[in-house]
């Protein structure tokens, strides 16, 4: 163990006392952790012994500094239940560590209880650190990775209050406000607090620094925790972000239900519905006019910058592809719909939509298609999101078939096809006083409060803490959105730091990765990957922030998408710096991190893109 801390000045007195606790835990670890941890190599009896450990560690959120709706809902002290704790041996690159299972009651009575069971995997050579594994889709699992542990992390992960075996996908919200709650943002507070307790207690010492690392959910996660537990974390990579629950379900339900409606009332759904041969067209239409545009000069079928590409794909396009496709007006306008977002019927939009250059992956996550057997995954989520977690008092259970457009709601069922976009908005409270009956006409207020992270005053984890936020967004994303983690982003920008944005970066900072589908993959299934803690612990622990970062589009093998970009904090674009001439920037040999460089966006006057295009065809 050889931690330094370099945090740079700082200004306010919360900042001071973190600075100062920092100075004393360096110490500690610099003049004693070493030979302590040298002195006390955990064994398997010690693993053994946390059985008997008596744990209550205190939880600082259910105080007066807590957010300001949970601490009713916290405990001030978290007690957690052992349930099993094994010592593994070595084997092959995962080493010895030990295991720790078990469960928190939260809740109370008024309230209702539930438990929320984790893990804590315990390496035996400990590099001082904790990191929280976030979560996926709707979890219920604890997950029984060992990533990280060969890196020396000790690593944690709950089921979010719920468990996947006995209630699949959304059902354990089903009239059960304890577990949504839990879901929503208690689950992963409390069991980050019994891992660092339980940490503390084997290692004989507290973890150094804590970091949480998640995509999806587990990005939504990352923004609970940056918003309502600023004490949490020193820092957190949060990736493709759900964090706008309530509107990106509403986003998922608009953009396959145009697809899956019954628009001529003749009882037979999918009446506007279009093919994957038509969806193979929109993307080559997309990328006809956007994939060298701007900075991206590189011809890879990968549309650098989907907010440029939107200046100048335009709504024409549109109708010319559905002119040489034949397609039927409620076609084209369903096209033109996904890439809208949710609206009401005089055109109020309530969330934005689909980023252009995400038509790859329509197919599998967005349209119904004989290849997904007429169920594309995001609705597998949504579908039922719209049953069992979008209204505060729950409408019904879903039909059997929900992929069956022409299958009727019976007693007791809610159809995710009858959502209605003028009636059942994301902001607006319930109509009903509260506790009565679904009606037809209510809102997603009630459980916007308990599921959302979409909070942009940042002040106590940004500023106070000087916390470390990491962001990230593939811009291909076909399942999340990615210009609203932009928004979200700017918002911070903002409402934390008044506008200015070199003081921002120095604690969050944005990047967005071109042709990167949801967490992972991407465009015509290149792999996207990179280490996003590495990153993010040189940022806290060296006060190094990441300038730019190298990502692999593929393992080794050259696909067309080649194998090194680099991302850039937002606003910055990733720019081909290398050799031209004879198309050599569209070389995949010339595809090496040290060709690019992150330079400001050039901005082309409309029309412009005709000359940036020359040689297209
Ligand atoms: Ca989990
Ligand atoms: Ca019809
Ligand atoms: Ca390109
Ligand atoms: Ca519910």
């Amino acid at each position: 163990m050889n931690h330094t801390t370099s945090r740079g000045e700082n200004h306010n007195p919360a900042g001071r006392f973190v600075l100062f606790g920092l100075v004393l835990l360096t110490f500690a670890l610099c003049f004693c952790s070493p030979a302590t941890a040298r002195d006390h190599v955990p064994t398997p009896q010690d693993c053994a012994a946390l059985m008997t450990a008596r744990l209550s560690i205190p939880d600082d959120a259910a105080g007066e500094h807590g957010h300001a709706d949970q601490g009713a809902f916290l405990a001030k002290k978290i007690t957690p239940t052992l349930t099993s704790a094994m010592w593994n041996p070595a084997t092959g690159s995962v080493p010895e560590y030990c295991r720790v299972e078990g469960f928190i009651t939260t809740g109370n009575t008024r309230e209702g209880v539930n438990s929320v069971r984790f893990a804590v995997n315990l390496p035996t050579q400990w590099n001082g650190r904790f990191v929280a594994l976030g979560d996926g889709g709707h979890d219920g699992v604890v997950s029984t990775s060992t990533v990280r542990l060969d890196q020396g992390y000790a690593t944690a992960n709950s089921d979010m209050g719920h468990d996947a075996t006995i209630f699949p996908g959304a059902t354990f919200a089903f009239v059960n406000r304890p577990r949504e709650i839990d879901y929503g943002w208690r689950a992963v507070h409390v069991s980050t607090v019994a891992a660092k307790g339980i940490i503390h207690s084997y290692y004989d010492h507290p973890a150094a620094f804590s970091y949480w690392d998640g995509c999806s959910t587990g990005g939504r996660e990352g923004a609970v925790e940056a918003q309502r537990f600023p004490d949490d974390f020193d820092g957190i990579a949060a990736g493709d972000l759900f964090m706008n629950a309530i509107e990106i379900a509403m986003e998922q339900v608009w953009s396959s239900a145009i697809f899956f409606r019954d628009v001529n009332g003749d009882g037979v759904g999918f009446d506007n519905n279009i093919s994957q041969s038509d969806i193979d067209a929109l993307r080559d239409a997309v990328l006809a006019k956007c994939d060298v545009l701007g900075n991206d000069t590189i011809r890879d079928n990968v549309v650098g910058n989907p907010l440029a590409c939107a200046r100048v794909f335009t709504s024409a396009d549109i109708d010319a592809l559905g002119a040489s496709r034949g397609l039927t007006a409620g076609q084209i306008q369903a096209i033109k719909d996904v890439y809208a977002g949710p609206h009401t019927s005089a055109g109020h939009r309530w969330y934005k939509g689909k980023s252009l250059g995400t038509e790859f992956s329509w197919g599998a996550f967005v349209v119904p298609t004989p290849a997904n057997h007429f169920f594309p995954a995001q609705g597998g989520f949504s579908m039922e999101f719209v049953n069992f977690l979008w209204f505060e008092n729950d409408p019904g259970v879903p039909t059997a078939r929900r992929n069956d457009p022409s299958l009727l709601p019976g007693p007791g069922e809610y159809r995710w096809l009858d959502f209605n976009f003028d009636t059942n908005t994301p902001t607006g409270p319930t109509v009903h006083p509260g506790t009565g009956p679904w009606t037809p006409n209510d809102g997603g207020g009630f459980m916007r409060a308990i599921l959302n992270a979409s909070e942009t005053d940042l002040t106590p984890f940004l500023v106070h803490r000087k916390g470390k936020y990491l962001l990230y967004h593939g811009w291909a994303d076909g399942l999340i959105g990615a210009e609203p983690t932009v928004d979200y982003y700017d918002g911070i920008v903002r409402d934390t730091f008044d506008g200015d944005t070199v003081r921002a970066q120095e604690t969050v900072r944005l990047f967005m990765v071109p042709g990167m589908d949801h967490c992972v993959g991407g465009v015509r299934g290149a792999a996207v990957g990179w280490d996003k803690l590495a990153p993010l612990v040189d940022w806290v622990e060296n006060n190094k922030a990441p300038d730019s970062i190298i990502v692999t589009q593929d393992a080794g093998t050259k696909t067309p998408q080649g194998n090194e970009r680099i991302i850039c904090p937002w606003p910055l674009q990733p720019t081909y710096v290398g050799v031209t001439g004879g198309g050599a920037e569209n070389n995949p040999a010339n595809w090496v991190a040290s060709n690019f460089r992150c330079q400001p966006e050039q901005h082309h006057a409309e029309g412009d893109h005709d000359a940036s295009d020359k040689g297209d065809r």
